[in-house]
């Protein structure tokens, strides 16, 4: 049957008026509250209040608007049921067919950095949601809309059939509504268990389903994506993005961020294959970063933090990619990555992914999750002059090499070792149960790049527990190296790298990646 009765109580009034006017046109009666019924008036409209309606007045500031029973009685009767339809007519309670309605902005009030508990309390609407849970419980009857964007479709929907919508889509408005509410509900749990004090916090989490995923890291795990990902990371063409191309994608983001100088990571595995920097030109950055290793490039994703150029474009469209991450891409770069129809371009979003990058790092644990501060900032690159623990201080170059690889090393899995240049990787160890074995395995990687460590400096992401490790550095060719220092051992780290001449920094902070 066709829309008659709609109540109206908007927060935002954006784009109320033209939607109000289409339902108007559709012969459907308006009902409203105060600011909403202030609003349709200005614009020629004919309202009805809803204390008008109800027959009780708004109460107690506007905290009691709604809330009556002829307005979720409106809402909630079955239209199919004798009984309700007999108890409706007795208490004179006409069905209402549309509610619209968004919500006291508690989010945005909260977010404010002045907000004080009683401006945050008043904010918490409690006449919206209820509208909206009793609308969205009855939707086999009843239209709901809390989103903005969802005016031009269900006024399409009422064109096209004759003043109605379809049962399929008041189905995804309900559900779009539990999810809104969930969140809302979410906001003011977080929020209010901040504020009491001796309360432990519970956690409250509500993010909306983004989408199903292929699979998790093997097809015979199902995996889903929640919350706000695509806002931060649009997809402008390739195949459907995986959940080890998620991982990999943060990491990579988490990665470039660190670096102002334009510069081309290569990963795999959420591990670098190789880093470079050139002011001039990406071409030159990417080559230094390729270098490092040729090999485990094939089939990774590679991070710029430039628009990315045609120059660039040319040269990895010679290699297999699964992903490539750029704030933007040159229209020519474009065109030419277009042709790989696999591959997956996607642009980040600077500003949203700042936003969302202080966001905590959540992991599962047995029968729950761990939350924590992400790893954001570098630490122990400043006062680096006053960090030396060698007799010889590090030359101008080492210093810039040790700033760079102290950046790249924070980002490889631990136990990590870097040797770099002091704009390019030169050899990456990652991930090895001991830490020799992870400078062993970069030393060798340099070689079987081709590359040689004479000069290089060393990076390790925790300190070196022994002398073997620094022992190996040197014999490969390091002259200088930067880790964090604290092992019971240090004197006996300082003594082999003051034997051998070589200068050492304690960062007095580690980065461990797990
Ligand atoms: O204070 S409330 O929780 N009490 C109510 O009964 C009520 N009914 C609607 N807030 C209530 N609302 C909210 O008022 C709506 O959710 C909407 O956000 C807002 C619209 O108020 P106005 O029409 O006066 O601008």
């Amino acid at each position: 049957m066709a829309i008659q009765r709609a109540l109206l109580s908007v927060s935002d009034k954006a784009g109320l008026v033209e939607f109000a006017k289409g339902l108007h046109d559709f012969g459907v009666e308006l009902l409203s509250t105060g600011g909403t019924a202030a609003a349709l008036r200005d614009a020629g409209l004919p309202v009805i209040d809803v204390s008008t309606f109800t027959g009780a007045p708004e109460l107690f500031e506007g905290r009691v608007k709604t809330l009556h029973p002829k307005v979720h009685g409106g809402l909630l009767h079955k239209r199919d049921d004798e009984t309700h339809l007999e108890q409706a007519k007795l208490h004179d309670i006409p069905p209402i067919d549309i509610v619209v309605v968004n919500l006291y902005p508690f989010e945005a009030t909260i977010a404010k950095e002045d907000v004080t508990l009683a401006e945050a309390i008043e904010n918490i609407d409690i006449g919206g949601p209820s509208m909206l849970r009793s609308a969205a419980k009855n939707y086999k009857s009843v239209t709901v809309v809390t989103d903005v964007e969802d005016y031009d479709r269900v006024l399409a929907e009422m064109n096209e059939h004759e003043g109605d919508t379809t049962f399929k889509l008041r189905e995804e408005l309900a559900v779009k509504v539990y999810k809104r509410t969930s969140e809302y509900d979410g906001a003011i749990t977080n929020y209010l268990s901040q504020s009491a004090e001796g309360t432990t916090a519970n956690l409250s989490i509500t993010l909306p389903l983004e989408r199903e995923l292929r699979y998790g890291d093997n097809p015979h795990q199902a995996a889903r994506l929640y919350g706000h990902f695509d806002k931060c990371f649009t997809q402008l063409q390739g195949k459907e993005l995986s959940y080890t191309n998620i991982l990999d994608i943060e990491a990579a983001a988490d990665l470039i961020f660190d670096f102002a100088r334009p510069t081309v990571g290569i990963l795999k595995h959420t591990n670098p294959c190789g880093i470079g920097q050139d002011d001039d030109d990406l071409r030159v950055a990417w080559q230094k970063a390729f270098e490092t290793d040729t090999q485990a490039p094939f089939g990774g994703v590679i991070v710029v933090n430039r628009s990315l150029t045609e120059g660039l474009a040319r040269i990895i469209s010679e290699i297999f990619t699964d992903v490539i991450i750029a704030p933007d891409f040159d229209a020519e770069a474009r065109a030419i990555l277009q042709k790989k129809k696999n591959l997956r371009l996607i642009k980040m979003n600077i500003d949203e992914y700042s936003v969302a990058k202080k966001e905590p790092l959540v992991r599962s644990a047995p029968g729950g999750i761990m939350v924590m501060d992400r790893d954001h900032t570098t630490l122990g690159l400043d006062n680096l002059e006053g960090r030396v623990v060698t007799k010889r201080p590090p030359s101008e170059e080492e210093m810039r090499a040790m700033r760079f690889a102290w950046r790249v090393v924070k980002h490889v899995k631990s136990n990590a070792i870097v040797y770099a240049k002091e704009d390019r990787t030169l050899g990456i160890g990652a991930g090895q149960m001991s830490r020799v074995d992870s400078s062993r395995i970069a030393v060798w990687k340099a070689e079987e790049a081709g590359l040689s460590l004479d000069g290089a400096v060393m990076a390790s992401d925790a300190m070196l527990p022994f002398a073997d490790g620094l022992e190996a550095a040197i014999a490969a060719g390091a002259t200088a190296c930067i880790q964090p220092g604290g092992s019971i051992r240090d004197e006996e780290v300082i003594a082999a790298a003051d034997k051998a001449g070589i200068a050492m920094i304690f960062t007095g902070h580690r980065h461990f990646r797990h």
